[in-house]
């Protein structure tokens, strides 16, 4: 097979891509001219114990019939354990308004997560045809998460939402039953098929292999579908200074300049900016209790390592 019009010696080609999957130690790689299967060099996998992931940018020797070598794994901008996914831009989190009822604090933790990682946050609200989501837009609405709304019925929304995931690599995650599948499949009707057997695989999951495709979408816009609330590994958070967590929070963040004292920790104190801002009603006290929460957790997590 001639790919890109090139008849060079492909033993020696290397080409550059993106991993979009990866499953026994086979990866699907994208490259300008097409798609390789690819397998690795031990060695790069063993060396810091490195996982190839999907979203990894990676070299590999051409062989000139569709698959290729690995040789390197380019650096990563972050990566993710639960779904395995390097390099996201963007994480997407989907809220139903009802059906099932949304968990703000476990939407605080995924938004703390993304933070952490240097990906941006998108909220968006779906199945408003059951009911208006106004408490939700109410406290969204003050951070500065950008947040949309949505339903499967009302195919207008569809638009804004792919502007904003275009050009990046967004990966959808939520509550299991919040609707992220709906939402991929309203947006990007050409994946249906296999956005919906990926979702099945993942439900009948042998717990063993959890499979995360990265989808192109066309104009260098890629998603992923994750089965529930995954990423919320409290390892994850035990590495999270407790006096730095309030940074995690953009929206309560500005306001711990104005607490009366420097080692303020914003749950409970006197003249603290951050409560203050809350009780003007100038940030949600639903995110402020996340951050509580979520400090009491991390707070005892760190007492039993
Ligand atoms: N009424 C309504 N139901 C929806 C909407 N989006 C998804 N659903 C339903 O919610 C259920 C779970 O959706 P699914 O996309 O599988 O959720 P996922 O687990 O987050 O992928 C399905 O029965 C969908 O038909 C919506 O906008 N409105
Ligand atoms: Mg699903
Ligand atoms: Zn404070």
């Amino acid at each position: 097979m001639i790919t890109c019009g090139m008849t060079a010696n492909y033993t020696d080609l290397q080409r550059k891509g993106r991993v979009l999957k990866g499953q026994n130690g086979l990866y699907t790689v994208e490259a300008d001219c097409g798609i390789y299967q690819c397998r690795s060099a031990s060695k790069i996998r063993k060396e810091a114990g490195l996982k190839i992931l999907a979203g990894d940018n990676v070299l590999f020797l051409d062989n000139g019939d569709g698959t290729g070598f690995i040789t390197s794994v380019l650096e990563r901008r972050n990566s993710f354990i639960r779904p395995a996914v390097a390099n996201t831009d963007m994480l997407l989190i989907v809220v139903s308004a009802a059906q099932p009822d949304p968990v703000p604090y476990n939407i605080g933790r995924l938004s703390v997560l993304s933070v952490l990682s240097g990906a941006s946050v998108y909220i968006v609200i779906t199945k408003s045809d059951i009911v208006v989501p106004k408490e939700l837009i109410e406290i969204y609405g003050k951070t500065p998460f950008p947040v949309a709304t949505s339903s499967i019925y009302k195919p207008e929304c569809a638009e804004e939402i792919r502007e904003r995931l275009s050009g990046k690599i967004t990966v959808f995650t939520g509550a299991s039953g919040a609707g992220k599948s709906s939402l991929i499949n309203l947006l990007y009707p050409e994946l249906k098929t296999q956005v919906g057997e990926l979702s099945e695989k993942i439900k009948r999951g042998k717990n063993t292999t959890r499979v995360t495709e990265l989808f192109p979408v066309g104009g260098n816009t890629y998603i992923a579908d994750t089965p529930g609330f995954t990423m919320l590994d409290v390892e994850l958070f035990s590495g999270i200074e407790l006096k730095k967590l309030i940074t995690c929070f953009p929206d309560l963040s500005p306001f711990a300049a104005d607490c009366r004292y420097s080692d303020c920790t914003h749950t409970k104190e006197e003249e603290c900016g951050v409560i203050e801002a809350v009780n003007r009603g100038e940030v949600s006290a639903s995110r402020h209790n996340s951050y509580v929460r979520l400090y009491d957790e991390i707070k005892s997590v760190k007492k039993y390592a």
